[in-house]
């Protein structure tokens, strides 16, 4: 076994997948009739460690509930991927789930991908030197738009990782195209598989409860969205003049996040100016919540086979692993 000196780093420019500049894309949003941002300028320095602290509360049971799951199904799914699997974890920030699988899962190579390299470097330098004989890549890229992976990742045996139920941030038709272009990664004769976290439909008042805490730790989460806009396109927006609103919208099984104006207001950024009037919102995120056969159904029509899922016992959450 060699002696890995420590993680590689690789980034992907952020015009190569975006289809453009990405603050023309944001102010795009901003000036739709009905105004929307896409989640991922929820996360930054800032917004990471709130998403981290809402991990922590509560009524956020997801992570803590996928954890467990983890916990029970690793040795199953072990059995499952074969050997010398090349662990890919999308979404990894601090890497925690993925290390949780090492011992059991025995990588060959471990590759973690997330949008913010940094964020990564972080995580993994620690990581590598308690694990110094697994090889490691770090890939900064945004996924969600393009997953297109360096050829220092390995072919044999791929095992995707997508844990957090993050996949409910797609529309359910994205969706399939995201989870068949993940097949399309690891399917062949090569083998491979994919290990997916998903949320469950349950009672609204848990739902709502998860995206509007007591603290107002989520409510934080969303509000910062306006600070990395105004980093970002140097827009004006006074975070005072926002309120966090979520909702569970049965019709479309999904939260969704909305920051509505507590007054009229008009902001200004450097390419275009909007009024808002009192109540108007900006969608900032959907959160789909699956019913397990739905979800089954879409891993089936992405091509996947040889379905195993754990649930914990309220039936909250989903652990799936599947076959390209
Ligand atoms: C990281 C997308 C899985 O939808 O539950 C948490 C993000 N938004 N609270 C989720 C989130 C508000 C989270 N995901």
């Amino acid at each position: 076994m060699t002696l890995q000196s420590g993680p590689t780093f690789i980034s992907f420019p952020a015009e190569s997948h975006a289809g453009g500049s990405e603050p023309a894309a944001v102010a795009a949003g901003l000036m739709a009739e009905s105004p929307w941002v896409s989640p991922k300028y929820l996360y930054g320095p800032l917004g990471s460690r709130l998403f981290d602290a809402i991990t922590e509360l509560p009524e956020y049971y997801p992570t803590r509930t996928e954890k467990a799951l983890l916990e029970g199904c690793r040795d199953s799914v072990a059995r499952a991927a074969g050997s010398d699997p090349t662990l890919i974890d999308l979404g990894a920030g601090n890497c925690e789930k993925a290390r949780s699988l090492f011992q059991s899962l025995k990588p060959r190579q471990y590759v973690a991908v997330d949008i913010s390299v940094e964020f990564l470097r972080h995580s993994m330098t620690p990581l590598q030197r308690n694990f110094p004989h697994l090889e490691m890549i770090g890939i900064g890229i945004d996924f969600s738009a393009a997953l297109r992976l360096p050829d220092a990742v390995r072919r044999d045996n791929r095992l995707f990782f997508y844990p957090g139920s993050s996949i409910g941030n797609f529309t359910p038709e994205q969706a399939l195209a995201f989870l068949a272009g993940i097949r399309a990664q690891c399917a062949g004769p090569f083998g491979g598989g994919l290990l997916i976290g998903v949320d469950l439909v349950k009672s609204e008042s848990i739902l709502r409860a998860a995206y509007d805490d007591a603290l107002g730790v989520t409510a934080a989460f969303n509000l910062n969205l306006l600070n990395n806009l105004n980093a970002l396109i140097g827009s004006d927006f006074a975070v005072g003049d926002w309120r966090h609103h979520a909702l569970f919208n049965a019709q479309a099984s999904r939260i969704e996040m909305h920051l509505e104006a507590r007054r009229d207001t008009t902001v200004h950024w450097r390419s275009g100016t909007r009024a808002f009037h009192r109540g108007q919102c900006i969608h900032t995120e959907n959160s789909y919540k699956y019913a397990l056969p739905d979800f089954k159904a879409l891993l089936t029509q992405a091509g996947f086979s040889r379905i195993q899922a754990w649930t914990d016992e309220n039936n909250w959450f989903a652990l799936c692993h599947a076959i390209a």
